[in-house]
């Protein structure tokens, strides 16, 4: 009895211990949760004032099931085939994409309650059956009703099948084609340049293809099938004619080896068995192209966090960040592009956008000799391939993924493809230490939004940066890596670049590169200022016999487009998109155009391709805005190069008022790139690049900065004081990894040794 009553108070006694402990767990692990931070590294931070609009809706690039809807609409259109390895001869659609709303009913819908314009589609059709191009606005979305032809509207005449660029069905014939070409001289290939003529070596295809409209003739240049191609080129091209749509009729024009032309593959075979021609022979050397590290890695840089979680915001097409917010999208064929980009709620910015890239090249081997690229035609924003977190972008940046519908024939996924962070730029925005009189430290970290993209078009890797700084001012900045273009060295090359490895040149190339900026400072009613300095003889008034150069400022209006800034002119430093209305000091408020430039000369306007690119004989351009007037180029221009769809010139020959009207800034960057052995393995980003700086100019009436958040102040005896020196605490955020604690002894007089003091 005793020892069942003992038996029972024990097991009374366990069963109360472990409902203790139970409790004693679970309220440990309560208190443990409440000690240790939930950092918030990828939550969003309330520190934005702007706020979100769900009207940047009408800037969306077209979501997956939008393109699907029009594939779907104009697979009803009989005869149409959405297969790119189409032959050239069949009606395939190349082309879904946005088709913008015009401005004025944009700026209806977000101003002013209007009705949201509809969405439209563009659609491109090839009508091989019919040597055409035929361009369509397909809408309203989601649930299309009609399809409208604005080939004419648009290019003010029809556009022929020429003009397309070469699209997946055509290189693979082509490939198919060089193979078949190729065989008889398989032996010459490898003995004389390592290369397997049965195995679809890489090669570079020259554009413009031709010396006229009308002409599809290629010269393609082989290189080896090694990692980095393009600079493994070897001397052997051949010029193919492949302009009919019966590519059975495609053949073999002119044959070149080790310097010399042939008239045909047959030719070259029977007289390199003859002995009859210079030979060159092929030594294997290691592969200087290759990325592959010459090191093991030994640690990790340097990286950025967010200690208390982004400051910006992504919902949908539209991103709020501090003062800022902005929709944003990427063009398959322009690249990428922001719009209604406003300050603290007013808009400065309608679009800012990537336009083209463009390169001339110098060479003494035919390929490259005529080679012109203008990457729009081919389309920038499609190679914007996936971001590799920590290298493109910093390790905690953000990601977005993107969808288009270009020569895919099912839309295609770009994961990845734009990476936005806010990013300390490394040096101070603006800062100032005062030891004399009034001894003080105010300062400002300069923290700015970075929207990237980069696009590896071929052999180029272009990185495109739109960057918002506290202080109010927009860049889009441009810098090029990836490998150069290259060709065989022959005897005569060097005129045309640097030896940069064992038979290779890299040759001489241009890099113009073109952004559109619709500004609209305080609406749409601007005008084009420009300033500048002279010096002045000025009589001293207190000895008036004494004369002193001075200098003094001195602005212009601009009255009409043909006031286009000339890269051969002297151009004035400042340059304005200014509203009528003034600022407290009495001063036309204004945003400026700062643009950082190296391009080389112009390709002169006496050559026929050059209206192809006449958008690049100006610094900065200003027009009218027109919704007709998109784009500085178009898909067709690199291949009907000598006609163009679209001639920038005409944009401002007719010569329209500028003056109060809602203008467009067409700027062009670049740089002028003579390869040298540094860019092998690949050209670095580092001095290669251009931009352009949007800068408020007397808009405010006072930098705006001042109002941040990030403001850091002290004098002496605050300097560790949390209240105006966020700096002070950071050591001690439990979401910060280990800092050094926060000194400042500036304001210390022993440590200042002898120095004179004046307080
Ligand atoms: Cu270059």
């Amino acid at each position: 009895m005793v020892s069942r009553t003992v038996w029972t108070i024990l097991k009374c006694v366990l069963a109360l211990a472990a409902v203790a402990s139970l409790i004693g767990n679970c309220v440990l692990i309560w208190l443990n949760t409440q000690h240790t931070p939930q950092c918030p590294a990828q939550q969003v931070n309330s520190s934005q004032t702007a706020v979100h609009n769900e009207r940047s809706n009408v800037f969306a690039d077209l979501s997956l099931e939008e393109l699907l809807q029009v594939r779907d609409y104009m697979s009803k259109i009989q005869g149409l085939s959405f297969d790119p390895a189409s032959p050239p001869s069949a009606d395939y659609l190349y082309l879904i994409d946005l088709s913008l709303p015009k401005k004025q009913d944009v700026l209806h819908h977000l101003d002013a309650n209007g009705p949201k314009p509809a969405r439209e589609a563009t659609v491109v059709v090839f009508y091989g059956s019919r040597n055409q191009i035929k361009e369509y606005v397909v809408g309203p979305l989601p649930n299309a009703t009609y399809h409208r032809d604005v080939t004419t509207e648009r290019y003010k005449r029809e556009l022929p099948l020429t003009a397309r660029p070469v699209y997946f069905g055509e290189h693979i014939l082509i490939a198919k084609l060089l193979q078949d070409v190729l065989k008889p001289l398989s032996t010459l290939l490898n003995d004389s340049f390592g290369i397997d003529a049965s195995g679809y070596p890489p090669f570079y295809d020259s554009m413009p293809r031709g010396v006229k409209s009308g002409d599809r003739q290629t010269w393609f240049s082989l290189c080896r099938n090694e990692e980095g191609f393009y600079i493994h080129p070897v001397g052997f091209e051949i010029l193919i004619d492949h302009h009919s749509t019966n590519f059975l009729s495609w053949h073999v024009i002119k044959v070149l080896y080790n310097g010399q032309y042939f008239e045909s593959p047959t030719e070259l075979k029977q007289q390199y068995e003859a002995g009859t021609v210079s030979k060159v022979f092929y030594k294997p050397v290691q592969n200087y192209a290759s990325l592959k590290p010459k090191q093991k890695p030994t640690g990790v840089g340097p990286q950025q966090f967010y200690v208390q979680g982004k400051r910006f915001s992504l919902k949908k097409n539209h991103i709020v960040y501090l003062d800022w917010s902005f929709a944003f999208g990427l063009s398959a064929l322009r690249g990428m592009r922001v719009f209604d980009v406003r300050f603290r709620g007013e808009r400065i910015i309608y679009e800012l956008s990537i336009q083209e890239a463009m390169s001339v090249y110098g060479s003494a081997t035919p390929n490259t000799m005529l080679t012109k690229f203008l990457d729009g035609s081919l389309g920038i924003g499609r190679f914007a391939y996936e971001l590799v977190r920590g290298v493109d972008c910093p390790y905690s940046a953000t990601f977005i993924d993107t969808f288009h519908f270009l020569d895919t024939g099912i839309p295609r996924q770009l994961r990845n493809s734009i990476c936005i962070f806010e990013h300390d730029m490394g040096h101070p925005l603006r800062r100032h230490f005062s030891e004399d009189f009034y001894r003080s430290y105010g300062g400002l970290a300069n923290s700015a939004l970075v929207f990237r993209t980069i696009t590896a078009i071929g052999n180029y890797d272009y990185m495109w940066d739109f960057i918002f700084y506290q202080s109010g001012s927009v860049e889009a900045k441009v810098h090029a890596s990836g490998y150069i273009a290259s060709s065989f060295t022959l005897s005569n090359s060097f005129p045309y670049g640097h030896q940069v490895a064992e038979k290779v040149t890299g040759n001489i190339h241009t890099h113009f590169l073109n952004f559109k900026v619709d500004l609209d400072v305080l609406g749409v009613r601007n005008v084009f200022q420009t300033k500048d300095m002279e010096f002045v003889n000025v009589s001293l008034p207190w000895m008036p016999e004494r004369y002193a150069m001075i200098p003094k400022v001195v602005e212009k209006q601009l009255q009409t487009e043909q006031a286009a800034l000339r890269h051969d002119t002297k151009t004035p430093r400042y340059l304005h998109i200014a509203s009528p209305q003034k600022n407290r000091w009495g001063h036309q408020r204004s945003y400026r155009l700062q643009v950082f430039s190296f391009t080389g000369d112009h390709l002169p306007e006496n050559q026929a391709e050059e209206r192809a690119m006449s958008w690049a004989r100006y610094k900065v351009a200003i027009t009218k805005q027109k919704d007709l007037e998109q784009s500085c180029g178009s898909l067709y221009n690199q291949h009907d190069i000598w006609n163009p769809a679209v001639d920038f010139s005409k944009y401002i020959e007719d010569n329209e008022s500028i003056v109060n009207e809602d203008l467009v800034a067409w700027v062009t960057t670049g740089f002028l790139h003579i390869p040298h052995s540094e860019d092998i393995p690949n050209t670095v980003t580092v001095g290669n690049g251009g931009g352009v700086l949007l800068r408020p100019h007397n808009y405010f009436d006072e930098d705006p900065s001042i109002h941040s958040a990030d403001g850091v102040y002290f004098d002496p005896g605050t300097e560790n004081s949390c209240d105006n020196n966020r700096m002070a605490c950071l050591a001690q955020d439990p979401c910060s990894p280990v800092l050094e604690p926060f000194t400042y002894h500036g304001f210390d007089v022993s440590s200042q040794g002898s120095r004179r003091r004046r307080t």
